[in-house]
Order: structure tokens, then sequence, then C-alpha cells
């Protein structure tokens, strides 16, 4: 892990025949007592199964999978859609355009209902096209200067004298329904480093974790050391132009990934540097002082902070120019061109399990305007630059994934998607096919009824502009200006997205990308269409899907 990196130039059309040939086992999985500790070390912080029973309907898994290629503009058909799987033994030949900006995506298993194990035993990989704009830069490109980084976290079984067996364990707690878990690993390596002479890298960082959020702080003789880091890039390709990572530190989620130059040409032999992730799990969007990194945060589950060392070499001293601009095919799209836009709307929430017991569910309900008077309703309350409030008012039409499907976006046309998060975590929002651009994050305080969620739909009131004292930024940082296919959405706050489906038209999905949410339900599908086919598209959706279709009106 990770798997074999493709590497590969814009516009070569990849046929890739992906053959099963799993055979189990899947990483243990296991669910433990909230109780259990050792020495104040929770259960998920310790290695070994902390008296949990492994699950049995995850160990007789036999290694049904399908490939998904993440950040790619792939055909409907070579996508990975979640339910078309293939058997141990059973092979699907995919084509991929790689049509496309120059990025670094990465393929992964997208099996519904266990993606979380079967990524987390290691079905991932990298995934990188070039083009010709970006090698005019002349940025590193290929070893030794050009390192991927793939972060995820691990667990590992111990057998009953406690020595490590070297299996993979997923421990959960029947609380907190996401692995995380205590080993931060790099390229599947714990704590690994790296020796680095003194010149400049590029480092591809890619979150590949289940659940966790990095927020990574570079140190060096204790002291945070950024003004050496430049990130270039994001999930969709080069930015426009170089920018600093936050003073916080680089926060990554699941599936986020950075581009980043870091420059060790004044550091002498011998030089140790320490990337240190400083942020607790479950993430929550808190801002945090960079001075706390190298702390552990046992309540926070995480126990050892390292990600990775660095370690500066003899070589040859050499310092590359950072391009003043970097990307001239992309540019921020206004609100103003954006006035006649179809917006969709979709909270994110948490709502009781229906068996009692079970760990809360994670759905997000797909909403359209003009409920009835006696449906639960979500309120946005929207100040304007005119001292008035918009007021819409939306109902629930879709939650769980097999529900009706409601968004059929346009081929062509620019879409706002609003992602309004009524939890208390952040969640990562990933869209497949085109990358999109994040226009705006609003502050907002959410008032909800006790009995708010049910399953007929969700009723709050989202006020805009303003958040509860939560120690969240609620801005948009400048290395989130780019083209982006994963968004991070914290509480009381109000992501505006801009996408625009240009090339593909099918059946697709959006979905958390914490993989423990994605597989309980908090995906959803989308089917993109073009404009000629929309009149008769009527017949074959139902009534709320046609309501939902603003298209119809256009078309
Ligand atoms: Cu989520």
């Amino acid at each position: 892990m990770p798997g074999t990196t493709i590497e590969i130039s814009r516009g070569v059309e990849l046929e890739v025949r992906w053959e099963n040939h799993l055979t189990g086992p899947l990483p243990v999985v296991v669910t433990v007592a909230p109780e259990y500790a050792v020495d104040g070390m929770p259960a998920q912080c310790l290695p070994g199964r902390s008296g949990g029973v492994p699950d049995a309907a995850a160990a007789a898994l036999s290694g049904y999978s399908v490939v998904h290629l993440h950040g790619g503009m792939t055909q409907a058909s070579s996508d990975g859609w979640t339910e078309n799987i293939a058997a141990p033994g059973q092979a699907v030949l995919d084509t991929y355009p790689n049509d496309q900006r120059a990025a670094m995506l990465w393929y992964h298993d997208h099996v519904m209902g266990v993606t979380r194990f079967n990524v987390y035993a290691g079905l991932a990989g990298l995934w990188i096209v070039r083009d010709e704009p970006e090698r005019e830069l002349e940025l590193p490109e290929g070893p030794p200067y050009e390192l991927p980084l793939l972060l995820t976290d691990r667990n590992f079984d111990t057998d009953d004298a406690g020595n490590l067996t070297g299996d993979l364990l997923h421990k959960t707690d029947p609380d907190v329904m996401e692995c995380f878990s205590p080993f931060t690993t790099v390229n599947g390596v714990v704590w690994p480093h790296v020796e680095a002479e003194p010149t400049t890298y590029r480092f591809r960082l890619l979150n590949g974790s289940n659940a966790r959020t990095y927020r990574l702080v570079l140190t060096r003789d204790g002291e945070h050391d950024h003004e050496r880091i430049t990130q270039i890039g994001s999930e969709g390709g080069l930015l426009q132009a170089p920018v600093a990572i936050p003073q916080q530190g680089l926060v990554l989620a699941s599936a986020e990934r950075a581009d980043l130059l870091v420059d060790f040409s004044d550091l002498a032999p011998g030089t140790e540097l320490t990337l240190w992730n400083t942020a607790g799990a479950p993430f929550d969007g808190t801002v945090a002082d960079p001075a706390s990194a190298g702390r552990a945060d046992v309540d926070g589950l995480l126990p050892y902070p390292e990600v990775l060392r660095i370690r500066v070499k003899e070589g040859r001293r050499s310092r590359r120019r950072v391009p003043r601009v970097l990307a001239t095919d992309f540019r921020r799209t206004s609100r103003e061109e954006l006035s006649a836009a179809v917006v969709r709307a979709i909270a994110l929430v948490e709502q009781e399990a229906e068996s009692g017991g079970a760990p809360p569910m994670l759905t997000m309900r797909e909403l359209t305007l003009d409920p009835a008077a006696d449906e639960p309703v979500i309120t946005l309350v929207e100040p304007q630059a005119n001292s008035e409030e918009l007021v819409t008012r939306w109902r629930t039409v879709a939650t769980r994934f097999e529900d009706t499907t409601t968004f059929f976006p346009m081929l062509h046309r620019p879409e706002i998607w609003r992602l309004i998060n009524l939890t208390g975590d952040t969640h990562p929002i990933h869209l497949h096919l085109d990358a999109f651009q994040v226009l705006d994050r609003h502050p907002a305080t959410v008032d909800q009824p006790a009995d708010g969620i049910t399953t007929r739909g969700t009723s709050a009131i989202v006020r805009l502009g303003h958040a509860p004292d939560d120690g969240v930024s609620h801005e948009l940082d400048d290395n989130e200006l780019g083209l982006k296919d994963t968004v991070r959405v914290n509480p009381n706050e109000v992501v505006d997205i801009v996408v625009r489906f240009a090339v593909f038209c099918g059946r697709y999905m959006y979905h958390c990308h914490i993989l423990e949410h994605e597989d309980r339900d908090m995906m959803r599908p989308f089917v993109v269409m073009p404009a000629e086919l929309m009149p008769f598209m009527d017949m074959h959706t139902s009534r709320a899907s046609r309501d939902d279709m603003p298209d119809r009106k256009h078309a």
C-alpha cells in the first residue's frame, strides 16, 4: 500500500482490466466498549482487540470490489458505481480518458456498505495526470524530488501474548461509528523518515484515511517552520498562484490533497524536521495554535501525533524558483455570473438509528423549495446587502441512497449546491465527475427543535452570516480557492460550491468521504442529462423528482 501508481499524460486514454484476485481476509473488525481503557489510553488507541468481539458479518466478506478513480473525469460506466461489484475471480474492463488538468487523483474501492473495510485493507493507489502547461513550469517531476505521500491511520491486531500479528484492525466504539486508529502511516509505513537533499522537493499529499482529519504542522528545533512550504495545488490541480499554508497548519480531511513545494536549500546536513498532526478526532473544524505540535491528545484519539521525519543529507545545494503564476486555464466564477444558476440544497444530518443501541445514522437530506404547511421545514435566513433578509423554506425529498433520484443536473450548465451542516462534526463532501469551485463558507446559527429530524424530514432554522463562538474560522482558506473535488463542511456552517458537469452524462454519486459515513447512507446519486433529453425525462421520473427539476422550466 499504496497500490501501483499510474502516471499518465493528459488525453492518453487508458484501459484497465481490473482483476479481482482477493482471497481475504479483510481487516479484523471489532467494536469495543467506550469505557475500556488501559492506563488512561482509550480502547481505540490501543493495538489489539481490547475485549471486542470480531464482527461476524465482516469476517464473512470474501472480497467483492469495485474501483472508482477519485477526481477522474470518467464516463459513468467506468466510474465505479457502488453496486456494480465484481466477485473474487471476476474482472472488469474500464476506460479512463484522462482528458483533464494535471492533478494527483487516486483510485480506491467503492463497494456499497463496505468501502471502509476494503480501503482500510489497502485497496487504494495514486494516479497522476501530467500536462504541458504544468511541465512548462518545470516543477519537480518524478523521483527523487517529487514524493507522493499517502497518509492513513491504521491499527494492528495482537495475539494472546500481546504481540503484533501483522493483521490490520478496524476498531470502533459503539457511540462513535468512525474508525480512528492510533498509528499514522505514510505510504503504508508507520512514522517513516525521508532523507532530503538541500534543495526543493515537491510533496504531493493525500489524506487516504477512513475518517481522520490531519492538521499538519512542520517543526524544526521545536518551532513551527512553515515559511519553507508553498502550496501550489489542490485536488483539481494547480492553483492560480502559490499560497502559504494556513498559519494553524495544513488541514486535510479524508480525500483532500495538497501539492506542496518544500525548500530545504538553507539547511545544513543533519538538520531534522518533523511533520506533526495536531487535529483531534472527530474533527470539528476548530482552529489550533501550531505550538501544540508534538503534543499527544488522548481525548482527541491522537496518542502519537508524529507523521513524518525529514533529515537533510549531503547533496548539491540548489533552490527552485516558485513560479508566481501557476494555472492560467482556470479563473474563479463570481456570484454575479451565477445569478441564473440552479440552486440545490443538501442538509447533512445526524439522527438516531432506527434500531436502539446502534450508532447514530448520518445522512444527506436532499431539499427542494415550497414545502406544504404541515411538513418539516428547513428555513434558511440570509442577510442581504440592503439590510433585508432573504428567507427560503426547504423540504426533504430524499434521504437514503436508494430513495428516488432527485438531482438531474443539466450538462454544461453551472449549478450552486448548498451544503448545510446540521451536525457537530466536519464532513468532507465529495462529488464524482467534474471538480468544483468553492464559492463561500457561511457561518451559520442552527436552531433545531428537539424532534427536528424525523423520517419525514428535517426542521431547523439556519441563519447565515453569524455563527456561535465555536472556535472555527468559517472562512475560505487561500488553498481552497482552486478547483476541488472534496470540501470540508464544518459545524455551524453552510458551504456553497459551484459545479458544471462539462463532458459526461449519466449516473454518478456524491457523498461524505468519511468512509464510515458513506457506508451508512451519507451518499446519494445524481444523473447528468443533456438539455435535449430533459423534455423526455418527465415520464420517467417521480413527482418529487420533477418538482425538484428546475431544468424543466428552461427546457
Ligand atoms: Cu460525514
